[in-house]
């Protein structure tokens, strides 16, 4: 077999295993796993540890925010962070607002990321115009071309849906085959407080967190796997952040619901602590907002036991311009949701999961990669090192040391600043493609690609029988999928 590139001696892991032995590629994929492989060019991978390229199933890329804010990247600087952080693949949104057409945004996005991307990427959707056009013909057809999930807002005044709405787009999604992503967080909790609150004067960004409760959380999972459990749909709660909501899902899936969660990096390493720092507390700024340290166990306790299925960055890149649009005088509710991750997403796992020994490196890779690839429909193209699988690949130095300072984004903070991480991914290829070499990016603009998904395994409603649904004439009998 005539390989065009053969990394040898490392140690490579999938999400059951990790074992010796070289890794073949021809072209853009992988073609030969084993021990002696040889080709005219070899990168020598001793004492590393050869990973597959991270999946981000979670970021914000040139998007308009749920309350208008564009965000600090556009496709470029989002993707070449992300593959300094070992990440080869990132799904970002889509997103539709109030009086969008969806066949227009689906394109505006497409255009956008073409000639910028570096690495490869799928969308999500955003809806939030569920009218009768979007629902009936322009979701099928953006399902029907690769795009196969979309999100839904439960608060946010320019994007959240009745419950009505959603259980409308809980059928079509079901009926079309897209998986449904959940914001959960209860509006009606966060505005009553967040208007009281600004009335008395509190407007610091701290009051962002005290607004956004514990409660809001829970009380949005629990309606929402009762809406999601009527029609039968999937659905996957993005940014988990409360031990209750955990254990929400934890139930819904103990009673053979599919019902997955997400969680992230600010919710396993900062807390509200990080926020009550006056206005320089608004870079810290997401919803659902950083808790204690006793949701950071819970956190921890659900990507260990599977009740958290996947860890992803939500990437929401704002700098000052976006953070703080009135200076000192901004309020809690005028400052863009979102922290910066990307880049960061994999080595702090790393640090603090794999080398705190509260996860293996096989779980590390199923956080990180398999399970994303796997639940959007992008496996085994992506997620693995598998003979015929794309050769994204990051090879990781376990004893490099590196103390946080500036990523590559364009928001110019990281709220990891300071903080010394222990391993890191210093040569990244993309189908095939050095795209960091040994620290140094190597990547054309535009040579990332669109990927189309396939339905997934996630997405499979159960089939089972709700009698009250049963009463329903037009009720749809979803895909064969
Ligand atoms: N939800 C996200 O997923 N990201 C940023 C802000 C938000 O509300
Ligand atoms: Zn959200
Ligand atoms: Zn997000």
């Amino acid at each position: 077999m005539a390989l065009d590139l053969v990394i040898r001696g490392g140690t490579l892991a999938t999400a059951e295993r990790t074992f010796r032995a070289d890794v073949g590629i021809e072209g853009e994929r992988i073609a030969a796993l084993g021990e002696g492989l040889s080709a005219m060019r070899v990168i020598d991978a001793s004492g590393k540890l050869v990973l597959p390229g991270g999946v981000d199933s979670h970021c914000h890329i040139e998007q308009l925010s749920s309350m208008g804010v564009m965000t600090a990247d556009d496709f470029y600087s989002a993707t070449v962070s992300a593959a300094y952080g070992g990440t080869t693949t990132v799904i970002p949104f889509c997103a539709q607002h109030r009086s969008d057409d969806l066949r227009k945004v689906l394109a505006d996005y497409h255009e956008r990321a073409r000639t910028k991307a570096v690495i490869d990427y799928g969308f999500h959707l955003i809806i939030a115009n569920p009218d009768g056009p979007t629902l009936r013909e322009h979701l099928p057809a953006a399902i029907g071309s690769g795009i196969r999930s979309l999100k839904i807002f439960m608060t946010y005044e320019r994007t959240r849906l009745t419950d009505e709405q959603i259980l409308d787009v809980m059928a079509a999604a079901r009926r079309h085959g897209a998986l449904v992503m959940v914001h959960a967080e209860n509006h009606g909790v966060i505005s009553w407080l967040a208007g009281r609150m600004v009335k008395q004067g509190n407007t610091l960004p701290r009051y962002h967190g005290i607004c956004h409760t514990r409660g809001a959380e829970t009380e949005a999972i629990q309606r929402v796997v009762a809406l999601a459990e009527l029609v039968d749909c999937p659905i996957l709660i993005v940014h988990v952040s409360t031990g209750d909501g955990i254990e929400a899902i934890r139930q819904a899936r103990a009673r053979g619901l599919k019902v997955f969660g997400e969680t992230c990096p600010q919710y396993l390493l900062l807390t509200a602590k990080d926020i009550d720092i006056g206005m320089q507390g608004a870079f810290f700024c997401c919803s659902p907002p950083p808790r204690d340290e006793q949701a950071q166990e819970a956190c921890w306790r659900g990507l260990k036991d599977g009740t958290l299925h996947v860890y992803s960055s939500d990437h929401a890149p704002y700098g000052r311009e976006g953070k703080l649009p009135k200076g000192e005088s901004t309020t809690f509710k005028e400052m863009a949701n979102g922290v910066p991750g990307l880049e960061l997403r994999l080595p702090l796992l790393y640090t603090y999961g794999v080398g705190a020994k509260r996860i293996s490196l096989p779980e590390f890779v199923n956080l990180t990669a398999t399970r994303h690839a796997q639940t959007y429909g992008l496996y085994p193209r992506k997620g693995v090192i598998a003979v015929g699988s794309d050769a994204d690949i990051a090879i990781w130095d376990p004893q490099k040391s590196v103390v946080v300072e500036q990523t590559h984004d364009r928001t110019g903070y990281t709220p990891y600043r300071g903080r010394r991480l222990q391993g890191w991914p210093v040569t990244v290829l993309s189908r095939g493609e050095m795209i960091v070499e040994d620290g140094k990016l190597a990547a054309a603009r535009g040579r990332g690609q669109f990927l189309a998904r396939e339905p997934s395994e996630a997405l499979r409603p159960l089939g089972r029988d709700v009698p009250e649904m049963a009463q329903l004439k037009a009720w749809e009998t979803p895909l064969q999928l």
